[in-house]
């Protein structure tokens, strides 16, 4: 999964250097933040300087994985943040394929002269990184850094705050093992977290049972009222605008795993939903089942990407002309939808 030639740079990088920064996407969820803070731990471990800088906040429910606290937030904290990227020896390229994902800090990263590792999972990994650790058929960014450093030798090393980060990143990426977690080496990782003293169920319960009643109202909202089924596309569709996740007081990450739910319903495929950042500003999830690529869909119609069943896009408009598109869409993929 990791050739041998990359393990090589990266130890030879690892040991050469003295500091270094993990940068990682937009937005960051649970197997960005998770694998970027497992990473760092280790590198710590091995007596190096590590900052970790992320382009925005993360959702709360993550705030309590070791290390958290210490994340710099460029929107907020940009001086700093040029300052240790410039002082780097290195910087690792956590959870996403283009440099574009983290948005202004490539800027000055582009400018930068010093190696730069990509650590990923996603599609269609750009080409300019010096190392590039990418596999696809990884469930998760986090499972490549266990395996790095496995393949490093460092095995011994795993620790408890690494093994709550890179647990996460795991549970997180596979919706707690529901999606893209059918190989047998995920449980046999997860077998090694739990030895390396882990408790999987308070983990689970830290990061999917911490709703504010807020959101689980906002849920029951948009179930109730926002949801529209297409029974003969086996497809559904959500949308909540600007003004209503203001009436539900609703904060970064409380629409997180929304767009999980229809899958719920018996037979359906394709769910999608749109969630109104701005007026004018859609942002677009779409989640699959079995052969379904939703991600064609995301590139095709909603100008974006991702795996085949999560991915996601945006669409610039009104969300009734962005419904419409999706209509456009399950019917132009009506044979793939319904066979
Ligand atoms: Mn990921």
């Amino acid at each position: 999964m990791i050739d041998v030639v990359s393990v090589d740079a990266v130890k030879e990088i690892v040991d050469k250097g003295n500091r270094f920064t993990i940068i990682v996407h937009r937005n960051p969820d649970g197997d960005a933040i998770g694998s970027a803070l497992a990473w760092a731990h280790y590198l710590r471990l091995k007596g190096k300087f590590v900052d970790i800088i992320a382009p925005n906040s993360f959702p709360d429910f993550l705030k309590w994985l070791p290390g958290s606290d210490n994340i710099l937030l460029y929107d907020t904290m940009k001086n700093d943040a040029d300052a240790l990227l410039c002082s780097s020896d290195a910087i690792f390229c956590l959870d996403f394929n283009a440099m574009s994902r983290v948005a202004d800090i490539a800027d000055v990263v582009n400018e930068l002269d010093i190696p730069r590792l990509l650590i990923d999972h996603h599609l269609y990994p750009e080409n300019n990184f010096t190392v590039s650790i990418s596999n696809i058929t990884s469930c998760s960014t986090a499972e490549l850094v266990y395996r790095l450093i496995y393949a490093l030798g460092d095995d011994d090393m795993l620790n408890k705050d690494m093994a709550e980060c890179i647990y996460t990143g795991i549970m997180t990426d596979t919706g707690n093992f529901a999606y893209a977690s059918n190989r047998k080496e995920i449980y046999i990782i997860v077998a090694r977290l739990i030895e390396a003293g882990i408790d999987k169920d308070k983990i689970y319960r830290r990061v999917f049972y911490n709703y504010s009643i807020d959101r689980l109202r906002l849920f029951g909202f948009v179930m109730n009222e926002k949801l529209q089924v297409f029974s003969n596309y086996n497809a559904s569709i959500m949308t909540l605008s600007h003004n209503e996740i203001k009436r539900f007081n609703a904060v970064k990450g409380d629409t997180e795993g929304l767009v999980n739910m229809p899958l719920q319903i018996k037979g359906l495929r394709f769910s999608c939903f749109l969630r109104e950042e701005y007026p004018g500003k859609i942002n677009v999830s779409l989640r699959s089942v079995d052969d379904f690529p939703c991600n064609k869909v995301a590139a095709e119609f909603f100008g974006g990407g991702g795996h085949k069943n999560a991915s996601g896009g945006e669409y610039i408009g009104r969300i009734e002309d962005a419904v419409a598109l999706f209509k456009e869409a399950i019917a132009k993929y009506s044979n793939e939808l319904t066979n």
